[in-house]
């Protein structure tokens, strides 16, 4: 055998060679035949959706205020920063700026206010002044309720007795997503940190929230799937108490405003956690997707009613025009926004600032 190797090697070597082709191409076909159909592709999207869309890659030194006015962009540019252009000149273009702030979701009552007001004040001034005016005017509304938002939200102070968060929303809207990030956020500043992920409806949903913790290094209580969202509330804010953490925050599934079995079930589990300790949970925060416009007004009183909220978290400012349909939100619900979300990172979530919010939205600070 070894002669006939020695004596025929380039015959060997040919040999070998189309027999590893051969290998090769039946792999390569096996993959095919394998590789999903389209279907199925279709079916695994749906299956576990966000999985993947958990943390993304920061990108380094860029400030908050520049992600802000990117996020803002759209809003600025289609709606908010176009007014004083309007307005200025020889004549007031009156049937433009209604037009442009309806397509911005803005109520009718803000609308012919503002018009009002940009009649009586604006005659002479030029755009900047214009765009003066329309901040003075969301801020007025703004003002007042913004003043009432708890420290507690943003800076971890340390010697605290535990904190605990409820967040909630309608489906897809970044109740997940924010937890993670604020998790991350909150853990930065040296805060010990409990997740529970009562969203036990979807398993995929619990896996993406476990993602996020485990990037940030902090706790999570997890329930066998189908568990009772209520149940897992109560056992994670036990843990919270009993284990001296700073933050508890408490992810729940979405639902529909308008489903009041998922509503009731949402205020259960709410007062199941006053049961541990009667002033849980501090704070109640309804994630809004900016993207839902006015109806995103009806969520939040649906919501509001339900649970008395504390807070506000505006998300995805970043894909819409209507970043400023918050301002009525606010000012009509008397609840203030904590936090606003403008990309899927951890650095895009930031408290709210209300002047730096207003002056990027409508073009006033220089971006
Ligand atoms: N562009 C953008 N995307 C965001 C923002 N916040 C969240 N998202 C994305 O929105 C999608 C849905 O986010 P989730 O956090 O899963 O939403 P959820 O409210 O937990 O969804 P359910 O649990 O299904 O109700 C994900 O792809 C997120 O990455 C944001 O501020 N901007
Ligand atoms: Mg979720």
């Amino acid at each position: 055998m070894e002669l006939f190797i020695q004596n025929n090697l380039e015959l060997v070597i040919a040999g070998l060679a189309s027999v590893g082709g051969v290998i090769t191409y039946l792999l390569l076909r096996s993959k095919k035949d394998s590789a999903p159909r389209e279907s199925d592709v279709e079916e695994s999207k749906v299956a576990a959706p966000t999985v993947t869309a958990a943390p993304k890659k920061e990108i380094e030194g860029v400030s908050w205020a520049h992600r802000l006015s990117q996020g803002l962009a759209k809003s600025r540019q289609d709606i908010w920063g176009k007014i004083g252009g309007l307005f200025a000149g020889e004549k007031a273009d009156l049937d433009s700026i209604e037009e442009v702030l309806y397509s911005a979701d803005i109520p009718t009552s803000y609308v012919q206010s503002l018009l009002e007001k940009l009649e009586n004040e604006g005659k002479g001034k030029n755009p900047e002044e214009i765009q003066e005016i329309v901040f003075n005017f969301l801020n007025d509304k703004m003002a007042p309720i913004q003043a009432n938002v708890n420290e507690d939200l943003f800076a971890f102070k340390g010697n605290g007795s535990t904190k605990v968060f409820m967040i909630v929303g309608v489906n897809g809207a970044g109740k997940t997503t924010t937890i993670g990030k604020l998790a991350t956020k909150l853990k930065a500043q040296g805060a010990k940190v409990l997740v529970g992920a009562c969203d036990t409806f979807r398993a995929a949903a619990v896996d993406q929230l476990q993602v996020w913790c485990e990037r940030a290094g902090v706790d999570m209580v997890r329930a066998k799937d189908g568990a009772d969202p209520s149940g897992v509330a109560f056992d994670t804010v036990a843990k919270a108490f009993a284990e001296n953490y700073d933050y508890c925050l408490i992810d729940t599934a979405g639902r529909l405003h308008t489903n009041q079995n998922l509503m009731d079930e949402l205020s259960k589990t709410k007062r199941v956690m006053s049961k541990i300790n009667s002033e849980a949970p501090h704070q109640v925060l309804l994630v809004l997707d900016a993207i839902t416009g006015q109806n995103a007004l009806k969520q939040a009183q649906e919501f509001n009613k339900a649970l008395q909220l504390s807070g506000i978290i505006f998300t995805k400012c970043d894909g819409s025009a209507k970043a400023g349909s918050a301002v009525a939100i606010v000012d009509e619900l008397k609840v203030p926004i904590t936090y606003i979300g403008v990309g899927e990172g951890v650095e895009d979530l930031h408290h709210f600032d209300k002047d730096l919010y207003l002056k990027t939205l409508v073009g006033l600070n220089g971006f």
